[in-house]
C-alpha cells in the first residue's frame, strides 16, 4: 500500500521539509493557464493540488479532476466550501471544520450530510481545523460561512484556537486569511500558532510572491497554498516552488 498523504507530510514535517500547494478553484479556472500551470508543477515538483472554492457553481469539479489526474501525478486535495463539493476522482479531502466559527453547519452539520458518501469513498480523509484569520477585506469564506474571522492581531485567540483544535483530535491546522486576502496571516501569528501544535500547520490567502512563501516557511508553516496569484501569472510557479 502507498504511504498516506498524512503520514507523508508528517514525516515531511519531522525532517523539516517544507510543500507547496497549489488552489484550483473550478469557477476561477481558464483552461490555458491551467494547462501551463500544470507543465510548470510537474518541473518544479509541487506537493499539491488543492481543488475547491468558497461557491463552485459550474460543475467542472469532476472533469477538472479527471484532466489534471491524466497529466501528472501530483496529489489532488479536495478544499471543498461546502458537501456539494465532494468527488471520487481527488486522492484526499481535507475535511474542514471551521473551528473559528461559531456557525455549527460549517462546525459539524454538513460533515454529517458528507460522511456516508465520504465513508464508501476511496478518499483519504484528512480532518482539518479550519481557522479564518482577518485578510484586511471581507472574504468570500467570511460571507459565505456568516462568522467572523479572528481579528488579525490576536495571536493569543489564534493559538488557543489551533489548540483546541489539536486537543479535539483534528489532523492538521490551516490558517485561512481568505482568497485575495490584502494582508496575508502575519509571520508573527504563524509563529505563534506552530510553537503550540504537534499537527502540521497549512497556511493560505493573499500570498503572492516567493518572499512571502519563504517567510511563512520560516515562520513555521509546514504547507503553504497559493491561488490567485498563480491564476493571474503560472510562470510565478517557478519561484514560488524554490522558495522552499
Ligand atoms: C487558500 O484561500 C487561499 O488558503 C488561497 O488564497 O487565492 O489569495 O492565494 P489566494
Amino acid at each position: 500500500m502507498p504511504p498516506s498523504l498524512y503520514s507523508d507530510l508528517m514525516a515531511a514535517k519531522k525532517r523539516n521539509e517544507k510543500r507547496l500547494a497549489i488552489l484550483f478553484d473550478p469557477d476561477k479556472l481558464r483552461l490555458e493557464k491551467m494547462e501551463r500551470a500544470l507543465e510548470l508543477a510537474v518541473e518544479c515538483g509541487v506537493d499539491y493540488f488543492f481543488i475547491g472554492g468558497s461557491l463552485v457553481v459550474n460543475s467542472m469539479l469532476d472533469p477538472l479532476l479527471a484532466s489534471i489526474r491524466e497529466r501528472c501525478k501530483i496529489p489532488l486535495l479536495l478544499f471543498p466550501g461546502s458537501s456539494f463539493q465532494l468527488s471520487y476522482r481527488a486522492d484526499g479531502i481535507l475535511l474542514l471544520s471551521l473551528i473559528s466559527g461559531r456557525n455549527p453547519e460549517l462546525l459539524i452539520g454538513q460533515h454529517v450530510v458528507a460522511a456516508p458518501y465520504l465513508k464508501m469513498s476511496p478518499l483519504e480523509i484528512i480532518s482539518t481545523g479550519y481557522i479564518l484569520v482577518d485578510g484586511g477585506v471581507q472574504s468570500s469564506v467570511q460571507y459565505m460561512s456568516n462568522t467572523s474571522p479572528i481579528p488579525s492581531g490576536k495571536n493569543d485567540i489564534a493559538i488557543c484556537t489551533a489548540l483546541a483544535g489539536e486537543m479535539l483530535g483534528l489532523k492538521t491546522i490551516y490558517l485561512e486569511a481568505g482568497s485575495g486576502a490584502l494582508n496575508p496571516i502575519s509571520e508573527s501569528m504563524i509563529e505563534a500558532v506552530a510553537g503550540t501544535l504537534t499537527v502540521p500547520l497549512i497556511v493560505g490567502g493573499g500570498i503572492r510572491t516567493p518572499e512571502k512563501v519563504a517567510a511563512n516557511f520560516r515562520a513555521g508553516a509546514d504547507v503553504v497554498v497559493v491561488g490567485n496569484a498563480i491564476e493571474n501569472d503560472p510562470g510565478l510557479i517557478r519561484e514560488l516552488a524554490a522558495a522552499r
